[in-house]
């Protein structure tokens, strides 16, 4: 045989085998799917991140080490409503108007940038996706026509007591109008809502699909009532509790709007909480919380790890905002400060860097651009946020962006990889060094050797602040209120 030809011939093979095997390759491998687990007022009181030495979440854990975990993400409003809403709608509080907790049928109608706004479940519908949800993913579970399947969402925040166990009227001399209240309750998991959902979402991870799925499960605790079986606060022993950082002049730097807006309203203050003896019990109820959702959590994960799914779906684990747990004399979110606005952000599937940490800024609104990013679909050219998929390739890369929270009107919070800066509607400021003070004690903007350092953040301010559209319900204290009013009644 003559040897040039015996080469073409095999060279030839090659290819055809090469080529054969991509067409193979691209018949198997459909766009990914997406499993999008929301958990509400989850703080980063996580076993993989630094939050709190008696976290205990290994599900959460070992999803971290299957992808990459964001240590330095943060959520665009401090509260449910404008959260889910900014991250559904990929636009910022300040571009839309929505500042306050809005009914989902009610977003459509905020502004009117968003009569045809793509919700991010539906844009996958559109690219021929099945989309399926439950629980709470929007403000209350979603708007009209997002998703195929509609789950729903159970009322409320799960079973009550006759009686609370804690709640006290007297904590601002106001009646009854919170949910904040601790204790163990019920005596089952079956009986709480999050069990639900994640049978449901198991369920459905157990069926063939014939189209690649959009799975979205909003799961509520540690959302208040910090209610939970004994199991889970068995976990935590009270004598075994540490305590949260605090500094009880903490707010004598800061300026007069900042005290206005961070007024907290019907929720108790850690002074009461240390005259009542009472911290380490909220402590433990809300680490009880969030090791029971933890556990939800894994089960539905364990059920996609045995799915025919497991190699070709993008999980997403991400929660609203942040929670004070007596940090800043509050046990709230509402606010601006790092409690309140930093988030866990988990990412793992295909195309995702394992046992990955990136400390790198990053905003709940980058995740509708880097679904689609990671699914191969189009842009969606009204989306504000940027496709965090390079960090999720490669943490260290340099990232200059920063993300932004806002609170109110004109009230926005711009955090870096080493700072805080926040600028308020009447021009107060508060500049934080997280390399000296994690804690966000000590308010720099007087501090002539800082002014370099923060000034440049004043540039990356949102440029559009809209005014609080009629759409969205009553501010959350009398500053938010009468912010809201105002706006309205000048008819926006
Ligand atoms: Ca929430
Ligand atoms: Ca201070």
């Amino acid at each position: 045989m003559h040897l040039p030809t015996t080469y073409f011939w095999l060279g030839l093979f090659s290819l055809c085998l090469m080529s054969c095997h991509s067409v193979t390759k691209d018949k198997q491998a459909p766009p990914p799917n997406v499993l999008f687990l929301a958990i509400d007022d989850l703080n980063t009181w996580l076993g993989c991140m630094d939050g709190h030495p008696n976290a205990k979440t290994p599900n959460l854990d070992r999803l971290a080490i299957r992808g990459t975990l964001f240590t330095n993400a943060h959520c665009q409003a401090p509260i449910c409503g404008p959260s889910r809403a900014s991250l559904m709608t990929g636009l910022r509080p300040s571009t839309t108007g929505i500042y306050g907790q809005i009914s989902d049928n009610k977003i459509r109608e905020a502004d009117s940038l968003l009569t045809h706004v793509t919700f991010l479940p539906q844009y996958f519908q559109q690219a021929g996706y099945k989309t399926m949800g439950k629980g709470k993913l929007f403000h209350r579970f979603a708007p009209e026509g997002v998703f195929e399947e509609r789950g729903g969402r159970e009322g409320g925040f799960g079973p009550k007591p006759e009686k609370r166990f804690k709640y006290d009227p007297a904590w601002f001399g106001k009646p009854p109008g919170t949910q904040t209240d601790w204790g163990v309750y019920p005596a089952r998991d079956e009986d709480m809502i999050d069990y639900q959902t994640a049978q449901w979402a198991i369920e459905r991870l157990q069926q063939e699909h014939d189209r690649p799925f959009f799975l979205a499960a909003g799961f509520i605790r540690p959302h208040v009532p910090f209610y939970a079986p004994q199991k889970w606060f068995d976990l935590h022993p009270l004598d075994s509790i540490q305590l949260p950082p605090y500094l009880l002049d903490d707010q004598g730097d800061i300026p007069e709007i900042s005290v206005q807006l961070h007024e907290i309203l019907q929720m108790p203050t850690t002074e009461w909480a240390k005259e009542q003896d009472e911290w380490k019990a909220i402590v433990q109820a809300y680490l009880a919380c969030i090791s029971f959702v933890d556990h939800y959590v894994g089960q539905v994960l364990d059920a996609l790890e045995a799915s025919p799914y497991a190699e070709n779906t993008v999980v997403v684990v991400w929660s609203d905002h942040g929670y004070h747990i007596g940090e800043k004399n509050r046990f709230a979110k509402h606010s601006l400060w790092e409690e309140a606005t930093r988030v866990p952000l988990i990412f793992a599937g295909p195309g995702i860097g394992a046992k990955a940490v990136c400390d790198r800024p990053v905003e709940l609104l980058d995740l509708y651009p880097t679904l689609l990013d990671l699914c191969g679909l189009a842009p969606n050219a009204q989306n504000e946020g940027k496709s965090i998929r390079p960090l999720l390739e490669n943490p260290l890369i340099d990232w200059t962006k920063p993300a932004i929270t806002t609170y109110g009107r004109n009230n926005h919070s711009v955090r870096s990889q080493q700072h805080r800066y926040i600028h308020f509607e009447d021009g107060s400021e508060e500049f934080y060094d997280h390399a000296q003070d994690p804690h966000e004690w000590n308010n720099l903007i007087q501090d002539s050797e800082s002014s370099d350092s923060y000034s440049k953040w004043i540039e990356q301010l949102p440029r559009i602040n809209k005014p609080w559209s009629p759409a969205n319900s009553k501010g959350a204290n009398a500053y938010l209120e009468a912010q809201r009013q105002r706006d309205v009644e000048l008819g926006n």
